[in-house]
């Protein structure tokens, strides 16, 4: 199966297909997830658990907010955001933005914007660390106290490990950024206590993501900024407003064997031909409720290779069937002209979909599914805001269409199979769904009202409880600290995911050998005109911004490059075709196109719909980061030849 963020509504998209597959004999399962795998990977490998970062009101008690990688003036993330970043301003609280881009956010929010190399960020965090125990800034009663493994971050740093000093001079080469930016940013985050290192999941899809994530996370504890009102345990970012929704510490929930214990018989929620599967080699543990489970064995950037090459390269099955849900899986996932021939090989796929996408055009059979407003839902907010949302139906759904529950309903009945779930009617299954979400004390409050506030006594801060009471409440790691070496990695002895954060190069780097032949740098963010690929066939949005591919005049000169002109912008994987926008907004060596602009190719293979996707690598890092802002391109103006009618 596979699914998507199409719709996070409770019992529509993927969940009825999930319950109707597992009752059929269940189906292969993908793991990771592109949006934070990387920053999921390293908040589990330093904190044991998903739940870092503090509520947004508690930013107005910050002395000092570092965006990293991050453009929530874009982005949305809970509607209080930005909000709320627009108030620390006004407040006067400084805030810095660190990204290769002169950000929307860098421009009305920041003091100071600080341009970096793509993919090198790693390289600056570790160089401040250097600064800030060279010049003994660290908040030593900290360390000793909540974590383990400092001094052998700091034998690596200092150049005891590998002979290399992580200078400010060595990251400068690295990153582009003055050593004495480096510096004074260290300086200043070790001394403005408290504050907020609010590290981006854009950074961490990178080639080695999670490693920049885990740097990010050890920095906060170096300076002390974690579970205080005003810091920030960088990670996953998840900005919960309950303190009782941190999974509880010690050490049961950590140990591996708990996964091998598992129950002999599926549960409702196991899915049969997931289950008993052998644990990822990388996965730290089977988190409740969260991704990065244990054994699901499929990477969501190896599916094409698992459809192309099956049990022969390893792979749990040779798949000939897709079942596509709530995604627009060629467009949004690396590698789009290898996805084609995979779905090309495949004998059968089936979608529910509302709109005739790229990846539509390749099924079988096209379920036509209705929208939100035909139907009724709930909806937890995205990162956990302190309010739920009923989506009440306003009209019948139109022409043919139905909802992927009736969709499967009708599925199951003329497979004569029978599911108590799926026969229930949809307030009887989100009165199921809702019961256990105990913050719900009225659902028909909710279903008049269209959404549910949950009453916040004060704003969270993640990792108070462990603060305040270290020998009760201990971080639910192995050792019951923060984890700055991490033992549980360092069991999986793998060279390339080290027990400590370091920085590595790799093939898709600005100091790769293929950098002579794809010498420019590509990031493929997210649009403020679009959620992914939704949306993007709008004109009104299009003529917002229309869609071009980022390049700086330094770039663009040599190249012959004027705004608006059409530009190639390829590599071994692909071609896309699209005008250029000529701007310093960009640092030089970088180029930018935003992910989500629907792949449209021509007859040479060419796509002129500018995907992104044609051009980014299906790998991941080993904790499962996806590098879609690691890939090295050339950029060429287009000229027509005569065949096509000059
Ligand atoms: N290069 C690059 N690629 C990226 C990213 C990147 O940064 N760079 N970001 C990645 C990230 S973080 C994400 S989350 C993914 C998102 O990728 P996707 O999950 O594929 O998101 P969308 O492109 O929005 O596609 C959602 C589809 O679901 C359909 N849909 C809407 N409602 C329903 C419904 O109720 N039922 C069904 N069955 N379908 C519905 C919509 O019509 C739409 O076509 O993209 C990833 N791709
Ligand atoms: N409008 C809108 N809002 C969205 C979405 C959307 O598609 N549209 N998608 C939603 C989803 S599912 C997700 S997962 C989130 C994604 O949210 P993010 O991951 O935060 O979004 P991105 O735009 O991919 O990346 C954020 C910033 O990281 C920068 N960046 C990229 N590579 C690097 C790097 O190597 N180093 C540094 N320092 N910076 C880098 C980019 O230039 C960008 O400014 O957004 C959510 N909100
Ligand atoms: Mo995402």
């Amino acid at each position: 199966m596979v699914p998507g963020g199409g719709n996070q509504g409770m019992i529509h998209g993927i969940i009825p297909i999930a319950i109707m597959l597992h009752q059929i004999g269940g189906y292969t399962r993908m793991w990771g997830a592109p949006s934070y795998e990387g920053a999921l990977f390293a908040s589990m490998a330093t904190y044991g658990t998903m739940m870092t970062g503090n509520a947004r009101e508690d930013l107005l008690n910050s002395k000092l907010i570092i965006m990293w990688g991050w453009n929530p003036a874009n982005t949305i993330w809970e509607p209080g955001t930005s909000l709320m970043l627009a108030k620390t301003k006004e407040k006067g609280i400084k805030i810095i933005a660190i990204d290769p881009i002169f950000t929307d956010s860098a421009a009305i929010l920041a003091n100071q914007w600080i341009p970096i190399r793509p993919g090198t960020d790693t390289a600056i965090l570790i160089a401040m660390a250097y600064t800030i125990i060279k010049e003994n800034l660290q908040d030593q009663a900290f360390l000793d106290k909540y974590t383990v493994g400092f001094d052998k971050f700091k034998e690596y740093v200092m150049g005891e490990e590998d002979g290399v000093e992580k200078t400010p001079q060595w990251a400068e080469k690295i990153t582009s950024v003055p050593s004495e930016v480096i510096e004074d940013l260290a300086r200043e985050y070790a001394t403005s206590k408290p504050a907020a290192l609010i590290a981006g999941w854009g950074p961490a899809r990178t080639a080695f993501g999670e490693q920049y994530s885990r740097a990010a996370n050890v920095l906060c504890a170096i300076t002390g900024n974690i579970g205080i009102n005003g810091g920030y345990a960088s990670g996953f970012m998840r900005a919960y407003y309950s303190r009782e929704r941190i999974v509880p510490g010690g050490k049961k929930t950590r140990d591996i064997s708990t996964i091998e214990e598992m129950p002999k018989k599926p549960r409702l929620q196991d899915n049969p031909v997931d289950f008993r599967a052998p644990p990822r080699k990388d996965a730290l543990y089977k988190i409740k409720g969260g991704t990065n489970p244990a054994n699901t064995r499929i990477h969501y950037n190896d599916y094409y290779e698992a459809i192309l090459q099956g049990k022969k390269a390893g792979y749990p099955a040779d798949i000939k069937m897709a079942y596509i849900a709530g995604t627009n899986r060629l467009n949004q996932f690396s590698n789009v002209n290898k996805g084609v021939k995979a779905f090309k090989s495949l004998e059968f796929i089936v979608i529910h979909e509302q709109f005739l996408t790229p990846t539509a055009k390749f099924a079988d059979i096209i379920l036509p599914v209705n929208t939100f407003m035909e139907r009724n839902d709930a909806a937890v907010p995205w990162l956990g805001s302190p309010y739920y949302i009923y989506l009440n139906k306003a009209i019948d759904s139109m022409y043919e269409s139905k909802s992927d529950l009736e969709i499967c309903r009708e599925l199951l009945k003329r497979m004569g199979i029978k599911s108590s779930l799926l026969d229930l009617n949809e307030d009887q299954i989100l009165r199921l769904f809702i019961a256990p979400r105990k913050d719900i004390k009225n659902y028909n409050k909710m279903r008049r009202d269209g959404y549910y506030k949950v009453k916040v006594e004060e704003p969270f801060v993640a990792f108070k409880d462990q603060i305040e009471d270290p020998e009760n409440k201990p971080f639910p790691t192995l050792s019951g600290k923060i984890e700055i070496y991490c033992e549980h990695i360092a069991e999986k002895n793998i060279p390339l995911m080290p027990p400590i954060p370091k920085y590595f190069s790799h093939d898709e780097h600005y100091d790769s050998p293929k950098a002579n032949k794809y010498p420019l740098q590509l990031i493929t963010p997210h649009n403020k005109r679009r959620t992914h690929s939704t949306l993007n066939m709008i004109p009104w949005l299009e003529e917002i911004e229309p869609h071009a591919v980022w390049i700086n005049p330094e770039d663009a000169k040599p190249r012959k490059i004027n705004e608006g002109d059409l530009v190639d912008i390829y590599n071994d994987r692909g071609r896309i075709r699209i005008p250029a926008k000529v701007t310093e907004r960009v640092i030089p060596g970088v180029v930018v196109v935003y992910q989500g602009s629907w792949y449209n190719p021509n007859k040479e293979g060419v796509d002129l719909g500018g995907c992104a996707n044609v051009l980014t690598n299906d790998v991941h890092s080993p904790g499962g980061a996806f590098p879609m802002n690691s890939n090295l391109v050339q950029v060429e103006l287009y000229v027509k030849k005569q065949a096509e009618g000059l």
